[in-house]
């Protein structure tokens, strides 16, 4: 019993909830990655660029997920890993909607607008989290939050909004489902990021709750990166 029950590493004491969350998390991206080039076969020849950015999120987060695995096991900071991740993997996901939306006439300035609101949401999130120029967690958090919901503004009632109307039938509920994505899967980043920035005020907003913050992000990587191919490849197996 003890020699079974050491061959499963969630059950043996130095591997912690959180610890575990980045070994499936890095299992699921690698299968979701497989899963996504395997499909590029699949589909018409408009959706194959689609495919394959759904692939190379999933990839990179595959990739991090192994390195951000070690260095939690090792008791290491995982920031660094986890920006990196973002700032690659959170473009792509601008480029899925363009991707979408450029056969009803999205334009590189509709991709870029995205791109640069999600970099600018990003940076100072690593800002906050790496505690630059001595300035406020929640503060570098609010500028993020701003960028963020310019990003939903785009989305929701932007340009894309209309072009994903003028494309109707599958493009437009596709689009509808990744704009879901972004309001309700990416709003559980600011939460972990919250819970991880905790002082005493966070932690009385949060009812006193203590989640570790990897573990929120890595629930919402798996939901979001996993999820944002599958709304495309649904999109793409359609008729
Ligand atoms: C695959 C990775 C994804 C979809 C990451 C998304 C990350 C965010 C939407 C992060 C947002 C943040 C805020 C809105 C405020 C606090 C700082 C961040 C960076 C955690």
């Amino acid at each position: 019993m003890e020699n079974l029950l050491s061959i499963l590493p969630v059950l043996a004491t130095d591997l912690s909830l959180v610890d575990f969350t980045f070994w499936i998390g890095f299992a699921a991206m690698l299968a979701a990655t497989m899963f996504f080039f395997s499909a590029m076969n699949l589909v018409a020849d408009k959706w194959k660029t689609s495919m394959l950015v759904s692939a190379l999120i999933t990839g990179i987060a595959a990739l991090h997920y192994y390195y951000m695995r070690n260095a939690a096991m090792e008791g290491d900071i995982t920031t660094a890993y986890r920006y990196v991740d973002w700032i690659l993997t959170v473009p792509l996901m601008c480029v899925e909607f363009y991707l979408i939306l450029k056969p009803s006439g999205a334009t590189k300035g509709m991709l870029w607008k995205l791109i640069g609101l999600s970099t600018l949401m990003l940076v100072t999130g690593y800002f906050g989290e790496a505690g630059v120029m001595g300035l406020d967690a929640q503060l570098w958090g609010l500028v993020s939050g701003l960028a963020y919901f310019a990003i939903v503004h785009e989305i929701y009632m932007g340009n894309a909004a209309s072009l994903a109307k003028s494309a109707g039938g599958n493009v437009e509920s596709a689009h509808k489902m990744l704009c879901k994505f972004v309001l309700i899967g990416w709003a559980i980043y600011p939460i972990g990021y919250m819970v991880g920035t905790a002082d005493g005020m966070w932690y009385s907003f949060m009812g006193g709750l203590s989640l570790e913050m990897d573990l929120i992000y890595n629930v919402g990587d798996a939901i979001n990166k996993i999820g944002f191919g599958l709304v495309v490849y649904n999109l793409a197996v359609s008729k």
